[in-house]
């Protein structure tokens, strides 16, 4: 039978079973081209979040394929997420394949931040893992800002020859919506909610050499945001600038992430006290308090992101507690979450936060304006 694959998620098509994917109605199936199944259709028009039958192996074979097809790897990664933004496999890749890293979302920066900060810190942080991509670019699908750069540098590379370029990352960092400015229209479905492309989907860049390959996205251990409801999990992700507050504390305080990881800060022999920044979506409350205190504002209901049943669920996971050490213009990411950048250090901490979440002490991703 003649396959047709849906234009928005990547999915063979069909007409046989509605409650499955790829489902179209017969006679459009017969007769039309550039078809939308049943489910991208829900996801554009009513923003729904809908089940497939799709899993991690599945969209990593997937990946996978058209990697080892391609003559350059497109890697997207979320600036704001940037720890929860890679899985081993999307490094083993870009070890091995040419590669434009792109780094999207930076409109969710404060203003002052300059994009030649943020790329020697990119370079720097991808050079621990030992990493040196081709080249690196900076965009916001949602300003439509820097995706001419990503055409640009694809040409540099490859001085106007046909190349297959695959763009790859872990859920929602924007893959679809930056290759839909590339193409100029917005065929490839796009939505809030992790899992929207479902398989590859290829596509010629106009005016270009280029098929730009789409693929959906990997899915990362150690976030936050995962060990949430989904629903729930949307709120950790900032929808406008990143929010930012800032801190001088005491030795013996405790510090709240929301009811998601706290720190109680340690003696470090200095005189000064340390004063560190949290940036993370402005849903997500900080506290401060004493160790005592906390279990009973847990309890209480004094942070409002998981309600009750949520919040028990929460801490059924296994947490940890140890014990960290920053130097000033350090951080600590929280992937899922977001960071604290210490101003004035040493900072040492007592971190206790669920055991499956990946924490990082990096450099300082950029200097706050004072
Ligand atoms: N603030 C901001 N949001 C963005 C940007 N690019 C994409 N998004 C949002 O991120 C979410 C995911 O976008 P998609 O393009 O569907 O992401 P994806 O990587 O293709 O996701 P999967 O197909 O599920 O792997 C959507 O809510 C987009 O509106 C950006 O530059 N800035
Ligand atoms: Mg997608």
């Amino acid at each position: 039978m003649l396959k047709k694959k849906c234009i928005g998620c990547g999915v063979e098509l069909q007409f046989e079973d509605k409650t499955k994917e790829g489902y179209v109605p017969e006679e459009k199936f017969v007769t039309e081209e550039n078809l939308l199944c049943q489910r991208c259709f829900k996801i554009k028009n009513y923003g729904q979040n809908l089940e497939h039958s799709f899993d991690k192996e599945d969209y990593l074979k997937e990946v996978t394929e058209n990697v080892k097809k391609s003559d350059v790897i497109i890697p997207i990664f979320d600036i704001i997420d940037f720890e929860g933004s890679f899985t081993e496999e999307i490094l083993d890749y870009l070890r091995d394949y040419r590669s434009i890293v792109v780094i999207n979302k930076i409109d969710l920066l404060p203003d002052f931040v300059h994009p030649t900060e943020i790329a020697n810190w990119v370079k720097r942080r991808l050079a621990e893992e030992d990493i040196v991509p081709d080249d690196i670019a900076f965009v916001s699908a949602k300003n439509k800002y820097g995706v001419n750069g990503i055409i640009r540098k694809i040409k540099t590379l490859f001085s106007n020859k046909k190349v297959k370029a695959t763009v790859l990352g872990v859920s929602n960092v924007g893959k679809s919506s930056v290759i839909n400015l590339l193409l100029g229209n917005k065929r490839i479905t796009t939505s809030k909610y992790s899992g929207t492309t479902l398989k590859s989907i290829n596509n010629k860049i106009p005016n270009t050499e280029i098929t730009i390959i789409d693929t959906p996205g990997l899915i990362p251990d150690g976030r936050i945001s995962d060990l949430i409801k989904v629903e729930t999990g949307l709120k950790l992700v900032p929808a406008g600038e990143i929010s930012r507050k800032t801190f001088k504390l005491d030795a013996g305080q405790v510090f709240m992430f929301d009811v998601f990881c706290r720190f109680k800060i340690l003696e470090t022999g200095s005189d000064t006290k340390p004063i560190f920044s949290a940036y993370s979506s402005k849903d997500v409350k900080y506290h401060t308090t004493r160790e005592e205190r906390v279990q009973e504002l847990i309890d209480k209901g004094f942070f409002k992101i998981l309600n009750g049943y949520e919040r028990e669920m929460y801490f059924q996971n296994e947490f940890y507690t140890q014990v960290i050490e920053l130097e000033e213009n350090e951080e600590l990411a929280i992937a899922g979450l977001g960071w604290i950048n210490v101003k004035r250090g040493p900072l040492k901490i007592e971190l206790t936060a669920p055991k499956d979440v990946k924490i990082v002490v990096r450099p300082g991703i950029f200097k706050a304006k004072k």
